[in-house]
Formats: C-alpha cells, structure tokens, sequence
C-alpha cells in the first residue's frame, strides 16, 4: 500500500499539471474544491489519514502536508492573478481605439440635379425681378386647356397625351387631369394678381408618354410670365437672351421661330446657337448648329380677356422650358430616365 507521503507527492504533481492547464477562473474555482475543498478535497481527505500514522511519522507528514497545502494556495493566487490579468489584457486590446485607421467617412446628402437646375434658373429670374410661384400639380381641364384657348375637341389637345383622373369636380363638369404643363399657372396668377406681372412656375407635369432617351411621364417645367402696360416682343427677346447668357455663357446667340401654342400669339419657340462647336454643328446639336431650349410667345388676347383684362391696355408674354432637358445639355447627358432611376452612381456625379 503507498504511504501517506507517497501518495501527497502524487497528489502535489496532479495538482501542479491540472493548474497549469486552467484557463478561466470558473475552471479555477472547481480546481481548488477538488484538491481543498472542505468537505471533500483531495488534501483534506488525505489528511484524515494522518492520525492514523504512527506518532514518528506523523510530524514529518503533517509538514509535508502543511507545505502542500501552502504551495496549493500560493499556486490558486498565483493563477487567480494570471488569468485576471490576462482578461484584462483581452478587453483592453478589444477596447482599443486605433488612432491610425483612417476616419469613417458620413454620407452627405446632395440637390437632385433637377433641382439644382430649377435653383439656377429661378435665381436668374428672381435677378431679373420675377417672383417665384407654386401651383397644383392635379388641375382641372379648364385650367390645363379651356382657359388656355383650348377647348374641347381642339385639334392641339392631341399635343399633350393627357393623364386624366376617374373623378369630376363637385359641379360634375369639370374633369381632372394630372396637368401636362405649368402654364395652366398662368390663368391662376391672373386670377390672384393685378398687373404687374413678373412669375415664374417651376413644378411636376405629367404625360402619357411611351418614354424614351428625352422623353419622361413625369417631369419638371418652368413656366414663365410677364404681363403689364407696355409689354412687347423685344421684352421677350430682351429678357429671353439675358437668360441664355446668364446660364449657357456670355457668347450664346439666340433664335426665334414660329411655332404654334394657342395661347400665345405670336408664338415662337427659341434655340440658342449650340456652346458645344459654337454653331458649327456636332453631336448635341444634331448637326444642326442650333439648340431648341422652349416654347414662348405673346399672351394670346382671348387668355388676357378670360381673366378680365382689357386685351388693349394689358400685353405680355409667356414662357416654358424644361428643366431636364436643358440639364442634360449642359452635362451631357444622354437619357432623360436617369434622372429619376434613383441610381446613385448617376446622382452623385452633380
Ligand atoms: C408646353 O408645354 C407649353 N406649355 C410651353 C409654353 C409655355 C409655350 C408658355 C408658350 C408659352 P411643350 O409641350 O413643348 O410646351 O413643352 C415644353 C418643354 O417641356 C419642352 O421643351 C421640354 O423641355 C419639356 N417637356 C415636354 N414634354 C416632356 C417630356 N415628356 N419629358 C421631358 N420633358 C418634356
């Protein structure tokens, strides 16, 4: 049978390997009950035996176990510290906050680039004294047509494909639409206003289109107006020819030619000479040295007479352009379906 001494030097040597090999202090907590623990550890059980001995080899033991014991309980806080601070390590080094890594970089929101052009536009005539006015994007066919000269059946309603609603206004006879261009806020600034005149009207229009690269079924207009005593074709051109300038540079050339709109007269529509070859003709231009850029005209007398202003103290003229259309010249852009595809990569080039 192993003495009492043998077996605590067998003990020692287990419990020294089992506490090299602990990790965490929970594997600690169980190492230390089973080799000291009171009730049951390995030592104290050992140690039951030690009366047993006889009286010569009982103190000899009893040192041997009195060191063991020692040695047991400087290797558990020997250990208790190691792993703490090992932990502490651990977190520390998650913890950390690396000064060399590069900053986060935080999104910035940007305009649209309709909208950087409508603000473009509008400041130009905003300098030129106009004022900026809003107006309903679900219009009635009187606003969109009949007060614009255009009655039922008239033959220029085939020009706007027309986005009508399944709902009629209380009187029943008036129907509505999505509006197919600004210029239905002319007759409503007419309506609020005294002359002088001087609005512009940037805002959604809507078509029935089948879309293509310069074509959208929704799109934004800018719609012009200017009426007082007095008020000629050389305003128009006057003011039309300051804008181009202002926006497409001071070197741009303008024309006029007719065009049909009945609610002007005359109407035209006006290009400007193309500030891509300077006229010499290319591909922005289509070879054409000139650059279509809106529709403008003369406030036709019916127009004036409907919102009761005498047609012979009262002239002015109108204008409307989109805005889409005139971003894609000036960036180069080749399909008006970017615009509202969402697609960052496109957006955030302006
Ligand atoms: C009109 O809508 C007239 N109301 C403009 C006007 C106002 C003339 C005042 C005279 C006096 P038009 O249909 O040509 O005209 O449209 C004007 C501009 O809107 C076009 O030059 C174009 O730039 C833009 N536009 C028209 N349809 C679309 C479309 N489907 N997609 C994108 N832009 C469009």
């Amino acid at each position: 049978m192993t003495s009492l001494k043998e077996q605590l030097v067998s003990l020692e040597r287990h419990a020294i390997s089992d506490l090299e090999k602990i990790r965490n202090e929970q594997d600690l907590d169980e190492w230390r009950i089973n080799y000291q623990g009171r009730r049951n550890g390995q030592l104290p059980k050992l140690l039951e035996e030690l009366p047993k001995l006889p009286i010569e080899d009982r103190k000899e033991v009893g040192i041997a176990a009195n060191e063991l014991r020692d040695k047991l309980e400087t290797g558990y806080k020997e250990r208790l510290q190691e792993i703490r601070t090992a932990e502490l390590q651990d977190k520390l080094l998650e913890e950390s906050i690396d000064v060399s890594l590069p900053g986060r970089k935080h999104a910035i929101g940007k305009l649209h680039p309709t909208t950087q052009t409508i603000r473009e536009i509008s400041s130009i005539f905003v300098n030129l004294g106009y004022q900026i006015v809003d107006g309903p994007e679900v219009e009635s066919d009187y606003y969109n047509f009949e007060a614009l000269n255009i009655p039922p059946d008239h033959p220029a309603r085939d020009q706007w494909d027309t986005l009508w609603l399944d709902y009629n206004n209380a009187d029943g006879i008036r129907p509505l639409l999505l509006r197919t261009h600004t210029s239905p806020m002319q007759i409503r600034t007419m309506e609020q206003q005294e002359p002088p005149i001087r609005v512009i009207v940037p805002g959604r229009c809507y078509r029935h289109e089948a879309t293509d690269a310069t074509h959208e079924s929704m799109f934004f207009q800018i719609e012009g107006l200017t009426v007082d005593k007095g008020i000629t074709f050389a305003d128009l051109k006057g003011t039309l020819y300051t804008f181009a300038r202002k926006l497409f540079g001071e070197e741009r050339k303008i024309r006029f030619r007719c065009d049909f709109f009945p609610f002007v007269e005359p109407g035209v529509d006006m290009s400007i000479d193309c500030f891509s070859c300077d006229g010499t003709g290319c591909r922005v231009c289509s070879n054409s040295g000139w650059i279509e850029i809106m529709g403008a005209g003369m406030v036709h007398p019916n127009v004036l007479e409907r919102v009761g202003y005498d047609p012979e103290i009262y002239t002015g003229f109108a204008f409307g352009m989109g805005p889409e259309r005139i971003s894609m010249l000036k960036h180069g852009i080749d399909d008006i379906r970017h615009f509202y595809n969402n697609d960052l990569r496109f957006l955030e080039q302006f």
